[in-house]
């Protein structure tokens, strides 16, 4: 039987890596009964974290789903990783939401990745809760922790409760709509009066509560500013409203690992958050009109779903999680893959408990469900009915930031590795991959260096092929700094018909970032018009395979502006040729130079490491571009060459005693200082030499 709509709660939680998102889940799954006992991250023993490398590494690689029933409402909770490398998984996550839970750590704050789901939920216009998480720690602080919440994230943020108790102590909740004390004991929790010390700090709470709810709406706060007050009635009205349409943003307090302020959130997500029936109906393109088009989360409409996560198995096959959108999906049916124009037929369908599928004959809108061996299906497509396409908007995904040269360490095991890679960027679209004819090298590209290394372990688990990482290759670039005017000659005349191709080419920089420019000059048929085309081909195709070290050039106007041709033995070959001798001369005429990656760092440390960390990012041509103290940990961004950042994860590890944390992503590009471009140089020759 498919779901009552309005019952269902998809909830998706995101934030910062090991905040406590798994946790969370298993503390709500055990809090609405759907398990027996709390699962732990680090004995690998929860529900959403059940991947061999997940619980190896202890942290979520992969979004995942789990579900329970509470109150005669189905929640689907999305666990989603927090790791800047596994980012993409939240947003795909959150896509397929309805709600998000942003989990912070009370002692860290806001963090980077923070920041990035937050702008996420922002995009798809997702209601949430910020639970302020793991405030049984030491040095744990809701207060600050709010500070930096107010500080960092847009948005009104509003304390729906206050802690009771801290660090060790912390037993409870102070629920300040009910002005009630909730305390958890042994799993369990009982309501009681507010304790008398904390009365004062919990009416000047409930007042700010009141004042943000009255904000939200002209009559309230009329009445408010006439009155004084106003009743919990009219204020949990007000505030479900300006939660629904993100005005106002509860913040709460949780112990995941204790169980402390895991039922007020399970109420809170029921109350407050929206089912897919208020989400409303969903636009989409008509593949055949390539127009608008709209799906009503009604189970007699015609079928919508999509599909954000998919997940192989050398032995299982292909599992794709969805989530219906509009009408019915049942078990035994054909359907389109509206995004590659296929029909797949759709065999069991499940819900989704970790790694264990419930069956279930039929999903319908608002559902998440798992089908296994779908034949072309992949993440980001629209499943729908036959008669009825509909594409919805997809899912997208960033590029991959970094790329390693990979070997077999068994000669013979090429083929198995692509069979391996390719299979494996069907599940992640963030993996890419492919041969480097220069330097007959197979390149996997990831967007960081734990995305690459988590790659090669799943390798060898899941197929058997064991390969070496050889060091990143750093995609620098290739331009010039000055200009040159040259000559670019072709000319074979030896018997039959020959080759002639002559060209001058004038060659100069464009700001960063201008990519490529070509000119066209030529007046009075000094080249005829068929063989312009030609010369820009062959500067194109010189500028793709890199002159100085191999590496693509960029930020380069080519002006074509003189040659000569001859009646027969002219052709679009020798002009190609021609002006591709000619960009070689010219470039190294022009006072070439490398670009390389410099990354945005965003590095937290505990308070203590702060000039340690500071030293080190200025020993790797980092320059710091902002620090902020927030509490006992400093958060420090700086920008660092990527080339500089390879091993910084060990470095920083053993700088903080392993209490510091980071993450980057790709910025822009700037010039190689010559004395390490030198050693580029001669390293691409010395490996050219060696291909040869
Ligand atoms: N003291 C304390 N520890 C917690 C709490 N919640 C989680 N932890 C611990 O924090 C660590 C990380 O927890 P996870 O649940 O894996 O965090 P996560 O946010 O899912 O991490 P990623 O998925 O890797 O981003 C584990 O060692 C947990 O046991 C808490 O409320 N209090
Ligand atoms: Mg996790």
């Amino acid at each position: 039987m498919a779901q009552d709509i309005a019952k269902i709660r998809n909830v998706a939680i995101v934030g910062h890596g090991g905040v406590g998102k798994t946790s969370l889940v298993e503390s709500i799954l055990l809090a609405a009964g759907a398990t027996t006992r709390l699962g732990k991250v680090d004995d690998g023993t929860t529900a959403t974290d059940f991947d061999p490398d997940e619980i190896k590494r202890k942290i979520s690689l992969n979004t995942a789903v789990a579900f329970c029933d509470y109150k005669g409402h189905r929640l689907n909770l999305i666990d989603t990783p927090g790791y800047g490398d596994f980012v993409a998984d939240a947003r795909a996550g959150l896509r397929v939401a309805s709600a998000a839970v942003v989990v912070v750590d009370a002692v860290a704050g806001v963090q980077v990745q923070t920041e990035k789901v937050w702008k996420f939920a922002n995009e798809y216009g997702l209601p949430r809760v910020v639970v302020i998480n793991r405030l049984d720690r030491e040095r744990a602080d809701f207060n600050r922790t709010l500070e930096s919440l107010q500080k960092r994230l847009k948005g009104r943020l509003a304390p729906f409760q206050v802690p009771i108790g801290s660090e060790a102590g912390f037993t409870g909740i102070v629920d300040l709509i009910a002005m009630k004390a909730l305390i958890s004991a042994d799993g369990k929790v009982t309501e009681g009066e507010i304790p008398g010390e904390m009365m004062d700090t919990a009416k000047a709470y409930r007042e700010k509560l009141a004042e943000a709810a009255a904000e939200t709406d002209d009559d309230l706060l009329a009445k408010y500013l006439e009155e004084g007050s106003i009743g919990e009635a009219e204020m949990l009205e007000a505030l479900r409203k300006a939660v629904l349409n993100g005005a106002i943003v509860p913040v709460l307090a949780a112990s995941a690992a204790r169980g402390i302020g895991v039922l007020p959130l399970l109420e809170l997500i029921l109350k407050e958050f929206p089912s897919p029936a208020d989400q409303g109906a969903v636009e989409g393109i008509d593949p055949r009109t390539k127009s608008p088009v709209t799906r009503a989360p009604d189970p007699k409409a015609p079928l919508s779903a999509l599909v954000f996560k998919t997940i192989t198995d050398p032995h299982v096959g292909k599992l794709s999680l969805f989530r219906v959108y509009s009408g019915t999906l049942r078990s035994d049916s054909q359907v389109l893959n509206v995004t590659r124009d296929a029909k797949e037929r759709i065999g069991h369908l499940g819900w989704l408990m970790g790694k264990t599928q419930k069956p279930v004959e039929a999903l319908g809108p608002g559902e998440i469900g798992v089908v296994a061996k779908l034949k072309d299906t992949l993440t980001g497509d629209t499943l729908s009915d036959e008669a009825n396409p509909v594409i919805l908007p997809g899912i997208s995904f960033p590029e991959p930031a970094i790329s390693f040269a990979i070997q077999p360490k068994t000669r013979g095991d090429e083929d198995k590795i692509s069979t391996a890679l390719h299979r494996m960027a069907e599940e992640d679209p963030t993996l890419h991959h492919h041969f480097d004819s220069e330097t007959k090298q197979l390149l996997v590209s990831g967007i960081g260096q734990l995305h690459v290394e988590v790659v090669v372990e799943r390798m060898k688990r899941k197929y058997n092929v064991d390969v070496s990482l050889l060091p990143p290759r750093i995609p620098y670039k290739e331009t010039v700094k000055g200009r040159a005017e040259v000559q670019g000659k072709y000319k074979k005349q030896t018997g039959g018909r020959g080759q002639y191709g002559d060209t001058w080419l004038k060659v100069e920089p464009l700001a960063r970032g201008g990519g490529f420019e070509f000119v066209d000059d030529i007046f009075g048929g000094a080249i005829p018009r068929n063989f312009i085309p030609s010369v820009e081909k062959g500067v194109r195709d010189c500028m793709k395979r890199g002159i100085l070290a191999g590496y693509p050039v960029v930020d380069l106007r080519v002006t074509l502006y003189d040659g000569s041709y001859h009646d027969v033995d002219s052709s679009d070959m020798a002009f190609q040729i021609a002006a591709s001798m000619g960009l070689q001369k010219g470039f190294m005429e022009a006072r070439p130079c490398l670009l390389e990656p410099i990354m945005n760092v965003e590095i937290s440390a505990p308070s203590d490491h702060a000039g340690d960390v500071i030293g080190d990012v200025n020993g790797r041509r980092g320059r710091i571009v902002g620090m902020e103290p927030e509490g006992e940990v400093v958060s420090v961004r700086a920008q660092v060459p990527m080339s500089e950042m390879l091993t910084y994860e060990s470095s920083l590890r053993s700088m903080t005693g392993g209490r510091g944390g980071y993450s980057m992503e790709f910025s822009h590009y700037e010039e190689l200082p010559a004395h390490l471009a030198d050693k580029v140089v001669s390293a691409a020759k010395a490996e050219k030499e060696k291909a040869h």
